[in-house]
Order: structure tokens, then C-alpha cells, then sequence
């Protein structure tokens, strides 16, 4: 979107401001997108000759995108090119061996070569160094009346250096992942975490998918930068800090999907006769009455797949009247395979996966197989004929910045239940529009704790012996919700220009 400089709060409605968006849901806006980039410059070459079946979700998605729109003109794709070596502590290294699990609070997953501070120095001044490679080349191709929209933790550092590059420029940023560092992250990784806040407070404005997210980042500005002045205006929820002479705003906004792309899919007669198909391939002829729980999303400890196959496990042994009826289909897709971490997580469910279907059996029904597990990604009509197959959706993860499954799950089908841990932005978002409890009566079940096997399988039992009618009116309530939250307002809502603060400009720029 192009905006007019001099008069940066525009009097367009909210509606006529809605950007289009490219094919992956996101906003026609120049984008840094780090993980799709990188993913197109490894993989592009190799891509028409991989088998299609081994093609990951995100080879798909970002060539795809990226193929959409250079074909249709609506924005022009600049490779960075940066080194391997640099590439492979930038993104295996500082972006998913350190902030990823830092931000998910699951610091049992940061790579221990960072205990020694000497890697950790080399390893985020390659992340610096990536970071002015996208800063540069976006400035380089930008024009002075543009807003550039930085996406997610690969790039934190852009908006700090594009602002040290041209003072005049406007720069938003969204998180997609929680904010959730760990209590020693500051101590033990040194300069990292007040880099991390600093650069953050250098972007315009910053979105947040939770309130709980922008919490603790207010609150870790307050204890570590001691110079920041923090106000909130309660009227439009909306904090502004002032830090080292630059002001930023941050907001809340919940990021959703694309209603009516699901949509069609879903409706699309085809899509159900194959929803219909994959029941009676994986459903016990023998004992009718079984549920098929579904889950699917990339295959990372965040996600929390080891915990539920382990309260699966646990399901069968306290509820013994559920083996040859229920089903776990489970689609884990593959990625991140070069970052250790992710392997031996991936090999650990996957041999977990494999005891499950040795542990149990059922003699009234032979064909019965308690568990599919996946680990190839489906096109996305394939993936919504599951939506349409599955009675319960299983959105489970530890900590998620927001998670679209849950979301698309009950778009295509509402006639699904959902099982929801507290962990996922979705589970916040839903709970805070009261969606969780209504007149008493329930909407989707709640995990507290993805690591309490017991109360888990009672939220699946609960679940799978609900009566269809009562899941089908929460399920409605939900779906009704979610078509009301769109992707077009979610990006509508973060670039109003009315949240924005005016820009104040620095005259002693410190970087
Ligand atoms: C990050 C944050 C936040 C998955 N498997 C297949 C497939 N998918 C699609 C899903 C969904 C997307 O991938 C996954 O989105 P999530 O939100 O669930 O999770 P992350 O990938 O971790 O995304 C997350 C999100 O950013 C947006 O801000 O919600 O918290 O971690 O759209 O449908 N699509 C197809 N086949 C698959 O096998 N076609």
C-alpha cells in the first residue's frame, strides 16, 4: 500500500484500505520474509525435479506464492543472497536453534553450543549481517512514500538498521511467535535479549498476536531498559515507548486466515465425497461409533505431538472402552531437519508413533488401527477433505503465537469439536470473546497442561462421548466467530494509520 507522506492519516475507510493479499494469505505489501526466501533460494533449482510426494508443505507454499505473484505483477521478489555459511547459523543457528525456542519459552530447546558465549558472538553477528542484507535491499527498492511490513523473528534487527539507513521511512512489524523469553534468556545470552528489545522498539509500529505476548515485552522493556518511557492509552489499547529518541506503538491483533478460500474448498462437492472417503478407509467397520480425532501442523516440539501421542497412549489405558472405535490421524510434516534439536524430536515421536500401534489392539474389530501418523504435507484440498472428515480437531501445542489450524479446522467443518491447549494465541483469543463457556455450557475443551497425561485423556474422553448435537451447537458458535475475524481485518486493523503515533525523528541517531 502506498501512502501519501504528508498526510499519514488517511480518511479512506477501514474497508477501502483492506489490502489484497498475495496467495499465501498475506498482504500485498513489500515483505521480508525470511523463511520463504531462504527456502525459494535453496530450493527453487531443485524443485521441478523432487518427487511430489516429498515436497514439503513450505516448498509448496513458498514457490507457489512467490511463482503467483511474479506472474500476476503485483510485486517483484529480490533475492538476498547471503553466504551458506552465514545462512546456516542465521537461520539453523540465531533464528531457530536460539529465538525460536527463547520466545517460546522452551529453553530446553536452545542449541548448547550457546552456553559457550564465543559461538553465540559468531553465530548473531551472522544474524546482524543478515539482518542489513534484508534491510539494505529493501530500503535500496523502496520508495519514500512506502510502509514496509517486516514479518516475524528471522528479521529483528530490520527496522533498527533501515532506520539508521533512512530516517524517513516507516517500518511495521509483526510477531508471529509468542514473546515468552525465558528468566536467565538476559543473563546467560548477553547482549542478545536487550538487542532483541532495542531492535524491536526501533520498528514504527509492532504488532503482537496476545495480549499476554506484549505484556511480557513491556514488562522486560521496563526491567532492561531503564531509560524507556512507556505509555498506555487504555481508550484504543495501544502502548507507545520512547527509547533512545525513537518512538515506537504496539498493539494486539490476532492473525487469522482467509475465510473464503476455505470456504470454497470446503463447499466444493468433490472435497466432500473425498472427506467421506478417507472415514471409511480409516474408521472401524466393525464398531461403528468411534471418532476420528485430526491434527496436522509442521513437525516441531512446539507443537506438542510427543505429549499428546503419550496422553493417546494414556487415553486407551483409562478408557479401555474407546480401543477399536477411535482414531488419531495425525499429519506431522516434516522440516527443519538440519537443526538437531527438531531430528531427534521427529525421530523420538515418530518411534513413540509405532509402539502406539503395537500397544493396542481389539479383537471385535481387527481392521482397527488406534493411530495414522504422517509425516508427508497434503495439498491444501486434501487437508480440507481431513477438516471435513475429522469429528474432533486436536490443536495441542505448548506454546503457538496464534495457530491457523484451529481456525480452519472449524471454518470447513462446524460440525467439529476442538480440543485446545492453553498454550495456542487461538485458545486466548477465544476465551477472551467468551467462547470457551456460555450460559454454562461449553464450546471447545481446554488443555491446561499438555504434560498432565491424565487430565488430557479425560478432555479426550469427554470429547469423544459428547453428544453430537451439543458438539455441533459449539462447534457453530465457533465457526461463526472465527468467519467474523478474517485475514482482511487483521491486516486492515495493523496498518490503519490511525494507531499510528506521529513519527518522531531523532535528531542524534544512536545505533
Ligand atoms: C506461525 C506461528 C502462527 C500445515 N500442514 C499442511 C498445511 N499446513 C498449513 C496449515 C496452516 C499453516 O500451515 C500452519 O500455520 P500455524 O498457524 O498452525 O503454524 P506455524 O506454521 O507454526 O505458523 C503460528 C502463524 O505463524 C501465523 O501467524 O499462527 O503460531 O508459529 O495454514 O493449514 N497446508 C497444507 N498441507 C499440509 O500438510 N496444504
Amino acid at each position: 500500500r502506498q501512502q501519501d507522506w504528508a498526510g499519514r492519516r488517511s480518511t479512506e475507510s477501514p474497508h477501502q484500505m483492506a489490502p489484497a493479499t498475495n496467495s499465501l494469505g498475506l498482504p500485498l505489501i513489500r515483505q521480508a520474509g525470511a523463511d520463504v526466501l531462504f527456502h525459494v533460494l535453496e530450493d527453487d533449482s531443485k524443485f521441478e525435479e523432487m518427487d511430489p510426494k516429498k515436497r514439503t508443505v513450505r516448498d509448496e507454499m513458498s514457490l507457489l506464492g512467490v511463482l503467483h505473484n511474479y506472474n500476476r505483477g503485483n510485486y517483484k521478489l529480490n533475492p538476498v543472497i547471503v553466504t551458506e555459511e552465514d545462512y546456516n547459523v542465521y537461520y539453523g543457528g540465531i533464528s531457530n536453534g536460539l529465538l525460536w525456542p527463547a520466545l517460546h519459552n522452551l529453553p530446553e530447546y536452545i542449541v548448547k553450543d550457546y552456553d559457550d558465549i564465543k559461538v553465540l558472538q559468531d553465530h548473531w553477528h551472522a544474524y546482524v549481517r543478515v539482518n542489513y542484507q534484508f534491510a539494505i535491499n529493501a530500503v535500496r527498492n523502496s520508495r519514500p512514500q512506502d510502509f514496509i511490513w517486516i514479518h516475524d523473528y528471522h528479521l529483528l534487527l530490520t527496522g533498527m538498521i533501515m532506520q539508521s539507513l533512512d530516517q524517513h521511512l516507516e517500518v511495521g512489524f509483526f510477531l508471529h511467535i509468542p514473546f515468552q523469553p525465558p528468566a536467565n534468556f538476559f543473563e546467560k545470552y548477553g547482549q542478545v535479549g536487550t538487542a532483541v528489545l532495542r531492535g524491536i522498539l526501533r520498528f514504527t509500529k509492532v504488532g503482537f498476536q496476545t495480549h499476554r505476548d506484549r505484556a511480557k515485552f513491556v514488562e522486560l522493556v521496563e526491567e532492561h531498559l531503564g531509560a524507556a518511557k512507556v505509555k498506555y492509552d487504555a481508550e484504543v489499547d495501544i502502548y507507545t515507548i520512547t527509547h533512545e529518541g525513537w518512538m515506537c506503538s504496539l498493539g494486539v491483533f490476532p492473525v487469522s486466515i482467509k475465510n473464503e478460500d476455505f470456504l470454497s474448498i470446503a463447499y466444493n462437492p468433490e472435497t466432500i465425497k473425498r472427506g467421506e472417503d478417507i472415514r471409511k478407509r480409516v474408521m472401524s467397520k466393525s464398531l461403528p461409533d468411534g471418532k476420528l480425532f485430526f491434527s496436522v501442523e509442521r513437525f516441531d516440539y512446539t507443537k506438542g505431538i510427543k505429549e499428546k501421542l503419550l496422553a493417546y497412549w494414556h487415553y486407551f489405558e483409562q478408557y479401555p472402552d474407546r480401543l477399536g472405535k477411535d482414531v488419531l490421524f495425525q499429519i506431522a510434516v516434516m522440516n527443519r531437519r538440519s537443526v538437531d534439536t527438531y531430528r531427534q524430536y521427529q525421530d523420538e515421536c515418530i518411534e513413540l508413533a509405532e509402539k502406539i500401534n503395537g500397544a493396542f489392539s481389539c479383537p471385535e474389530a481387527p481392521e482397527w488401527k488406534p493411530l495414522i501418523f504422517q509425516t508427508d504435507g497434503l495439498p491444501r484440498s486434501d487437508l480440507v477433505a481431513h477438516y471435513l472428515a475429522m469429528d474432533l480437531g486436536l490443536v495441542t501445542p505448548k506454546k503457538d503465537g496464534m495457530n491457523l489450524v484451529a481456525k480452519e479446522m472449524l471454518v470447513c467443518n462446524p460440525r467439529a469439536g476442538l480440543i485446545l491447549s492453553t498454550g495456542a494465541g487461538s485458545e486466548i483469543q477465544f476465551s477472551t470473546a467468551g467462547l470457551f463457556q456460555k450460559d454454562g455450557e461449553q464450546c471447545y475443551k481446554q488443555i491446561n497442561d499438555v504434560y498432565d497425561v491424565k487430565s488430557y485423556a479425560e478432555a479426550f474422553y469427554a470429547a469423544a462421548t459428547e453428544p453430537t448435537a451439543t458438539r455441533i451447537a459449539h462447534g457453530k458458535r465457533l465457526h461463526k466467530f472465527i468467519l467474523a475475524h478474517d485475514i482482511e481485518r487483521w491486516s486492515a486493523a495493523f496498518l490503519d494509520p490511525s494507531w499510528t503515533h506521529e513519527v518522531i525523528r531523532p535528531t542524534d541517531v544512536r545505533t
